[in-house]
């Protein structure tokens, strides 16, 4: 069973709302199982999230159709955004449980252009 608990109440998934089209997004892309649209607080010029369209936490309680779906969604918005925003690279990340660094409860992975001077500090303990 996956440790992390979405305590949202029903109905009330700020993604969910999204995918529902209760709240606006910048929608950029969608398909049977995923949606993509940029992340409100773009880390860097470009930054699009890519969220499962049904309700799941995190990557555990993904199927595997939905795990499959996920990355070939987020291949597409990396092509999207290299042609774009002509970054130097693009960072993928995806946390799971508040200890992981997710904040909103419904699976989503984030893809960022990067540039070698964006100053973005990952938390990956490396230099
Ligand atoms: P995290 O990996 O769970 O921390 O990412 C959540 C992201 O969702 C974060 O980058 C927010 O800026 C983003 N977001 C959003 O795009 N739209 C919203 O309405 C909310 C959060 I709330």
């Amino acid at each position: 069973m996956p440790e992390f608990v979405d305590h949202s109440p029903p109905g009330e998934c700020i993604f969910c709302r999204i995918v529902h089209q209760e709240l606006p997004a910048a929608l950029v892309y969608e398909d049977a199982l995923t949606l993509a649209f940029m992340d409100i607080g773009q880390v860097t010029p470009g930054h699009v999230l890519v969220a499962t369209r049904r309700h799941a936490a995190t990557l555990l309680e993904l199927t595997p159709a939905e795990a499959a779906a996920v990355m070939q969604t987020a291949q597409r918005m990396a092509q999207a955004v290299q042609t774009a925003f002509a970054p130097a690279g693009i960072t993928l990340l995806q946390a799971n449980g508040a200890a992981g660094g997710q904040t909103v409860a419904h699976f989503h992975m984030h893809v960022v252009p990067r540039h070698a001077d964006d100053g973005i500090k990952l938390s990956w303990p490396r230099k």
